[in-house]
């Protein structure tokens, strides 16, 4: 074996032991993440270099709008072959918000986490994608930064697992989104595209409301974590010593 080989060997193991994930702090930039990806210096996204959980955070500040998609469709380490969590992966954002409001009331918005693959321009819809509701968010009850997640246990899995929807056709009957037949939780999470984190319910119709939202450690991880494999070996290790 030449040395190109042994070089080649400890990259495959060193990716195979991290299957890439990943926790967005904003300390070194939006990596992908972001609303409009752009700002006139008063609505739009802004990185803040504090005040987040904690320091560096997205701002996200608009008028007027239907809802607020806060995604990532360029990052590996969010999007891609959701198969290589073999045992399992979770979903989750850290959410501040300082105004979600409609013609001056206080509303409150689902928070969706949405895994989108697109359609080819053929298909009469643009994408097909698997959504669960993260919980409600609004000025009343989340005006402190708030930990939303969801933990997808076999990612393989055909069926949507408890609390998922899918998206992509519509029941003929109810009219609400639906997987189309040929589609399955494993086959869209096999190709996501996109992950967002959105106010858009799926099935939902919106007016123009007022938001300022604060974003901080959007986060794909495999499970088990590395930082828990780590606690588990220290706790092994502090059971023999015991014995
Ligand atoms: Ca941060
Ligand atoms: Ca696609």
């Amino acid at each position: 074996m030449n040395r190109f080989g042994i070089v080649s060997i400890v990259i495959v193991v060193a990716t195979a032991g991290t299957a890439t994930a990943g926790t967005t702090t904003f300390d070194n930039g939006h990596e992908g993440w972001g609303v409009f990806f752009g700002n006139d210096g008063v609505l739009g996204d802004f990185i803040e270099p504090a005040g987040g959980n904690p320091g560096a955070h997205l701002r996200w500040t608009m008028v007027d709008t239907f809802g607020c998609n806060f995604h990532n469709d360029s990052n590996p380490e969010y999007i891609g072959d959701y198969s290589r969590f073999s045992q399992g992966v979770r979903l989750s954002v850290d959410v501040k918000v300082d105004e979600i409001s409609f013609f001056g009331t206080p509303v409150e918005r689902n928070l969706i986490v949405e895994l989108v693959d697109f359609n080819p321009p053929s298909d009469p819809y643009p994408w097909t994608s698997v959504w669960y509701n993260l919980g409600p968010i609004s000025q009343a009850q989340t005006s402190n930064w708030t930990t939303f997640e969801v933990l997808i246990s076999d990612p393989t899995a055909t069926a949507l697992p408890p609390g998922w929807g899918g998206t992509g056709a519509e029941d003929p009957n109810t009219f609400e989104p639906i997987l189309p037949p040929n589609r399955t939780f494993a086959s869209v999470l096999a190709n996501v595209e996109e992950i967002r984190f959105t106010t858009f319910e799926p099935g939902f119709f919106y007016g123009f409301t007022n938001f300022q939202l604060r974003f901080d450690n959007p986060t794909v991880a495999a499970i088990p974590e590395p930082g828990t494999l780590a606690l588990l070996a220290i706790g092994a290790l502090a059971l023999k010593r015991r014995r």
